[in-house]
């Protein structure tokens, strides 16, 4: 009997996945591969049920005599262990990033004597009502707010990007890359203060106060279900912390991150060139300990950053300081350097993994920018967050539109570089 291999990512079995197996059916034997879930989050949605419970779903489907995990997006593993008659998959694959790894079945079943069999996909309002209200499930609280830590449990990296708006946070949401045969996406937005004070033309100085940036990430939740990570700034006093550790969690925001610094806070990338003063020990494992007590769930996180490195007090300093707010509740350390070269980042991670070998760490390269994720990931590093760069490459791109109108006394010249308005209309989902 011939054997037809397809691959499942759902959690909800609609009309079109029974058409899959119908038809399978018609050629051979019919094995599901249930894409593992790291591989899924790469790949597609994030998953709200397991990788367990998704392969018990398919195998309880009549027609499917067995279920296989797929640990990657690319077939290449599976298909060399099955060495299937058949793969069967919707046609939707033909275009956009998925025709990467069409591409590559194709080829390699072809090489293998097999046949690639599509059939059309199954576009109806049941299958886009499903859709939509498993888009909807993710963004609520409690799925939100506990993805961050899964995904430091399931990746070996957890990527951020920085959001300060509806628009930017579509951006982190949707951006999807094809490189090399697979699929690629940020898992995680990070609300900067320096970008969401930028973005209300104001300084980097905690004047941009905790309502207004909870309007911001209510705009951001509006519109995308990836998890949030709370750039708090100095967290404020412990006696204030405590209620925004609350409204934080309820929201679904995943993870605040606070910094070690009192008084005035200015932006940590001016370093030592602006008065700063950072916050004693004592002090801040209070704040710490204080937040702690106050969250009501496991999920949420309180993150500690370290500015000893930027405020030039060393390695020591910085690493007395993990212990003792790692010691004081912190789920995770945040170290910080504006050096170009990645050097004391890294040996910082180094000396914190001979003692913690689990804390997770964060760090973000806006200075030290050579470094990959990958070799960061080698020396310990949980989360990646990119906090920045959205914001510094739209501004600039503003700011010459703005200038050559002025210069020409008309748009013509600049439309070359400007999104179609048929494509700025359709980023917007309806409803
Ligand atoms: C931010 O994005 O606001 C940060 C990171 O706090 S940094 O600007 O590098 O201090
Ligand atoms: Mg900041």
């Amino acid at each position: 009997m011939k054997t037809v291999y397809t691959c499942f990512c759902t959690e909800i079995i609609h009309e079109g996945h029974l058409n899959i197996i119908r038809e399978a059916r018609r050629y051979g034997k019919v094995i599901v591969g249930a894409l593992s879930d790291r591989a899924l989050i790469r790949y597609n949605r994030f998953p709200t049920i397991s990788q367990e419970e998704r392969v018990r779903l398919y195998r309880s489907l009549d027609g499917v005599n067995n279920v296989v995990i797929q640990n990657d997006m690319l077939y290449e593993d599976v298909l060399s262990l099955i060495r299937p008659d058949y793969v069967i998959h919707g046609d939707n694959w033909r275009t956009g990033p998925e025709s990467a790894i069409r591409a590559q079945v194709k080829q390699r079943l072809e090489a293998m004597g097999g046949t690639l069999i599509e059939v059309s996909y199954t576009d109806n309002e049941q299958v886009r009502k499903i859709d939509r209200q498993l888009r909807e499930k993710l963004a609520m609280p409690e799925y939100r707010r506990r993805r961050l830590r899964q995904l430091i449990g399931m990746c070996p990296v957890v990527k951020a990007i920085e959001a300060h708006s509806g628009l930017t946070g579509l951006i982190a949401e949707k951006t999807v890359v094809a490189q090399d045969g697979r699929l690629d996406q940020f898992d995680a937005m990070w609300v900067s203060s320096l970008c969401d004070s930028t973005a209300k033309g104001k300084p980097d100085i905690e004047l941009v106060d905790l309502s207004s940036r909870l309007r911001t990430i209510d705009d951001i939740m509006e519109v995308t279900t990836k998890p949030i990570i709370l750039d708090g700034d100095t967290g404020g006093m412990a006696e204030h912390f405590v209620y925004n550790v609350r409204t934080l969690e309820r929201m679904g925001v995943s993870a605040v991150i606070i910094e070690d610094k009192k008084g005035l806070k200015k932006n940590s990338l001016f370093g030592t060139e602006v008065e700063q003063t950072q916050d004693s020990i004592e002090s801040f494992s209070e704040k710490i300990r204080a937040g702690k007590r106050a969250q009501l769930t496991d999920d949420f996180m309180i993150i500690a950053r370290i500015e000893s490195l930027i405020l030039e007090r060393g390695m020591e300093d910085a690493l007395e300081r993990a212990a003792a707010f790692t010691k004081a509740g912190a789920d995770g350390i945040m170290i910080h350097s504006r050096k170009k070269d990645p050097a004391e980042i890294l040996a910082f991670c180094d000396h914190f993994r001979v003692v913690d070998k689990h804390t997770p760490i964060v760090v973000v390269p806006t200075s030290f920018h050579t470094i990959t994720e990958e070799e960061l990931a080698a020396h310990g590093v949980n989360i990646v967050i990119y906090a920045n760069q959205l914001t510094r490459s739209a501004f600039p791109a503003m700011q010459q539109t703005a200038e050559d109108i002025l210069r020409c006394h008309r748009a013509k010249e600049v439309d070359d570089r400007l999104m179609p308005i048929k494509d700025i209309i359709t980023l917007i989902d309806e409803l």
